[in-house]
């Protein structure tokens, strides 16, 4: 049966700094290749702020933004076999299409079969399949998750075990994944290694956690706000610290308590100051430093070219490394099995109509996550 457009609730972005507005959005069907999803869950993440601040490069409005979100299959366009109406699904904005040059290498998951189009807030054809009087809106990262309805393409969804809540594991679409992956997957932490993570946020935490499935000697978790620390703490923190309460730069205070520099350190804020710090407190001779968090349009990171003649490494990561049709399915199962817990992240639950709370709340730095409940 061929499906009909929807006229459901959404969350519009109209322009940079203004609050989101709930509106009714026409959302088109899905065409070939695509997939309409109604969306059950959606985690509030960081980058959804950065873009809406307008310090996003890529950042394009009126958008409906959302990438960390949780649904189920409500009609499939032609040609899609992947998924089926009814199935549970975890929307990716970094898909896997398994064809182009980038999913063949075998060195990354940023596949780019629809990057350029999803950098302009597009579907694959060009167009937007939503609009409100006739006037497009734009898609975000590909995922739109602040819609009752959203349409994607096949590739940009991980079909995940029915009997997992969405309204948890949602939160595997971004924020737990691209923390946890980080340390597993991108820097390959192993029992015994020290670790410093910069920044506990829902990355953050979520690389705290990383850490201790991977049994890392000492966990040095680092913020400015003391209120994040206990929840470090009961994750598996070893060391919380923060740098208000030194007078010396972060690195040095690392450096000292380590014997030389951490193993591995994570930035999770964004702040190309602390990617500095993050980096010289590694330790000299092979200590990495990997750059999780999203700096503004126009910033730049630097350090002493010495800093990596004498072995340090600079990487970054997205998504922790993680493809997700193939891999986020087994995190779901990972997460099923209790190896880690989601509930621990959820401080805050809302519905759409309140989803300026979510961001108040992240500023005002009170929350770890916050889901809507749609
Ligand atoms: P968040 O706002 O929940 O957490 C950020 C944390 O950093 C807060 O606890 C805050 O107190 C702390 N902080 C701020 N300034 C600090 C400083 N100078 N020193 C120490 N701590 C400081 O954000 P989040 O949702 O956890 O996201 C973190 C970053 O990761 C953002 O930049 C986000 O855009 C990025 N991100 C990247 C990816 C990726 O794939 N690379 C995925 C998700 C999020
Ligand atoms: N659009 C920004 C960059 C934003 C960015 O780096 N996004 C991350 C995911 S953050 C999720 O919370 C990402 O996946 N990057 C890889 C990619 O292809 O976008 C800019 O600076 O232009
Ligand atoms: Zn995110
Ligand atoms: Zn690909």
């Amino acid at each position: 049966m061929t499906a009909e457009a929807i006229t459901c609730r959404a969350a519009v972005a109209w322009a940079a700094g203004e609050p989101l507005k709930i509106e009714q959005v026409l959302v088109a069907p899905p065409k070939a290749g695509e997939v309409r999803v109604k969306i059950i869950a959606s985690g509030v993440c960081h980058t959804d702020a950065f873009t809406l601040s307008g310090d996003d490069p890529e950042g394009i409005f009126p958008a409906i933004l959302g990438h960390e979100g949780g649904g189920i299959v409500e009609a499939v366009g032609e040609g899609v076999t992947s998924v089926a109406v009814g199935d549970h699904v975890i929307p990716l904005y970094t898909p896997e299409c398994g064809e182009c040059k980038f999913c063949l290498s075998g060195k990354t998951n940023l596949c780019q079969k629809i990057r350029e189009t999803q950098g302009k807030g597009l579907m694959p054809d060009g167009t937007s399949r939503f609009s409100i009087n006739g006037e497009p809106i734009y898609h975000y990262m590909g995922c739109s998750t602040f819609s009752e309805y959203t349409v994607l393409p096949e590739i940009a969804l991980a079909k995940v075990n029915k009997t997992a809540p969405l309204e948890e594991v949602c939160l595997l679409g971004c924020g737990v994944t691209t923390g946890m992956g980080a340390v597993m997957n991108t820097a390959k932490v192993q029992p015994g290694d020290s670790v410093a993570i910069f920044g506990l946020g829902g990355i953050g935490l979520s690389a705290v956690i990383g850490a201790a499935m991977a049994k890392a000697g000492r966990i040095i978790a680092i913020d400015i706000n003391d209120s994040k620390f206990e929840l470090a703490k009961q994750l598996g923190a070893t060391d919380c610290i923060n740098p208000k309460d030194y007078d010396k730069p972060i690195q040095e205070v690392i450096v000292e308590l380590t014997d030389g520099g951490v193993d591995y350190s994570f930035e999770c804020i964004g702040n190309v100051d602390v990617m500095r710090s993050a980096l010289e407190c590694c330790h000299k001779g092979w200590g990495e430093s990997v750059i999780i968090g999203v700096a503004g349009a126009g910033q730049e990171i630097s350090t002493r070219p010495f800093q990596l003649v004498t072995g340090r490494v600079w990487r970054g990561t997205a998504f922790g490394g993680v493809k997700g049709r193939s891999e986020l399915p087994d995190y779901v199962e990972r997460y099923l099995a209790g190896e880690f817990k989601l509930s621990d992240f959820i401080t805050h639950t809302m519905e759409l109509d309140a989803i300026n709370e979510a961001f108040d709340l992240m500023h005002e730095g009170k929350s770890i996550r916050s889901v809507i409940h749609f």
